[in-house]
């Protein structure tokens, strides 16, 4: 009786943590400047809710810029060299139109669809650009969990032992 209840707390446990590890990843999506110099590439692209988009170029022969048409993101002036990312959170699905400032009038637009993905269920919405600690916040209770999930199954299986050597 007892070492069913045993294998049933094991069984939930184990459970417990690989809910945890099919915990959604995001990704990063790269637009940059086509040798045309004057349009996005890609130019369209579907991503995922809680996925960045980055505007990245250097050595352009003009100056360029992202701007989403209701100021969702924006990446500054026009520059040579643009380094920018956005993050699309965890209730912003939906189509996004961005163009070139100087250079939208010859067609250099691109929209972005972000697609409705349940957001992750441990850290919340909270998923801000860049933040590579907030990522190591986040790995530690795995890594906790992990080892009590290891010190239970040794403790149970010393237990059990001990039962049956009584
Ligand atoms: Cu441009």
């Amino acid at each position: 009786m007892r070492r069913l209840l045993c294998l049933a707390i094991i069984l939930c446990l184990l459970q417990g943590n690989l809910g945890l590890e099919t915990e959604q990843e995001t990704e990063t999506h790269v637009v940059t400047v086509d040798s045309t110099n004057l349009r996005f590439t890609p130019s369209t692209l579907t991503i995922n809710e809680g996925d960045t988009l980055r505007f990245v170029w250097g050595g352009q022969a003009l100056p360029h810029n992202s701007v989403e048409e209701n100021g969702v993101f924006d990446s500054g002036d026009p520059e040579r060299a643009v380094d920018y990312g956005h993050v699309f959170d965890y209730d912003s699905a939906g189509t996004y139109s961005f163009f070139c400032e100087p250079h939208e009038a010859v067609g250099m637009t691109g929209s972005v669809t972000v697609l409705d993905v349940e957001a992750p269920t441990d850290n919340g919405t909270d998923n801000q650009i860049g933040t590579s600690t907030g990522e190591s916040e986040s790995s530690t209770p795995d890594v906790r969990l992990g080892l009590a999930l290891g010190l239970f199954v040794l403790l149970a299986a010393a237990m059990w032992r001990a039962r049956i050597y009584d």
